[in-house]
């Protein structure tokens, strides 16, 4: 799976009849990712507005992936889903769904030493930045110890940022060494979502990762 631009959307910014241009303009931009995260969305909405998503996933060469919740994960045939740290963890996610892509959050170094013996297939390390967007995100790493959590945990798996990035400090976080960078305000909040993805991305080169 590409992991370099992740994009994570609820099941309310974008409206059902918007998606297929939405989505389509995050492919143009060069997201390789969507995640659905519906927080505070029912079953029944997320597995209504995740059919619609992973559909359009499909058409445009994105991988989906679904936060937290297996059951709709394997409802959707999604390609991965992705746990936090009190969520199920990783060796019974592959138990019971072996061929998912998994991804494990971790904020510190003890959570990626624990993930050592099973590891995920990949991490989303954060928060980088302060971020509006999780109330219990906990306090920004900031670069510095991104740089230093990055190193460990990409000897386990490949990494990905998230946490307050946007296309004015992405080059910070690409710079620390991550495969990938997740957003959630950055390309939601965006009118123009297809711009604010090929910013993102080109951040990377800005950081001298060509
Ligand atoms: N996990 C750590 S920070 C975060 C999640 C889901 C929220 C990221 O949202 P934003 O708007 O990109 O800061």
């Amino acid at each position: 799976m590409n992991l370099r631009l992740h994009v994570l959307m609820d099941t309310v910014t974008i409206s059902p009849g918007d998606l297929p241009r939405e989505i389509g303009n995050m492919a143009q931009g060069g997201a390789s990712v969507i995640q659905l995260r519906g927080k505070s969305a029912t079953t029944r909405q997320l597995l209504d507005y995740g059919r619609v998503v992973r559909e359009l996933c499909l058409q445009n060469h994105l991988a989906f992936i679904v936060n937290d919740r297996l059951d709709v994960a394997l409802a959707l045939e999604a390609d991965g889903v992705h746990v936090g740290q009190d969520d199920m963890p990783v060796s019974i996610v592959r138990k019971l769904a072996p061929s998912l892509t998994v991804g494990l959050s971790a904020g510190s170094l003890q959570e990626i030493e624990c993930a050592a013996d099973c590891p995920p297939d990949y991490f989303g390390l954060g928060p980088v930045f302060a971020t509006l967007s999780k109330d219990d995100a906990g306090m920004p790493l900031g670069t510095e110890k991104t740089v230093r959590l990055v190193k460990r945990a990409a000897a386990i798996a490949p990494v990905v940022a998230i946490g307050g990035i946007n296309p004015e400090n992405a080059a910070q976080a690409w710079k620390s060494g991550v495969d990938g960078v997740a957003v959630i305000s950055a390309v939601m909040n965006a009118s123009d979502k297809r711009t604010q993805c090929l910013r993102l991305l080109a951040a990377r080169g800005l950081a001298g990762l060509g």
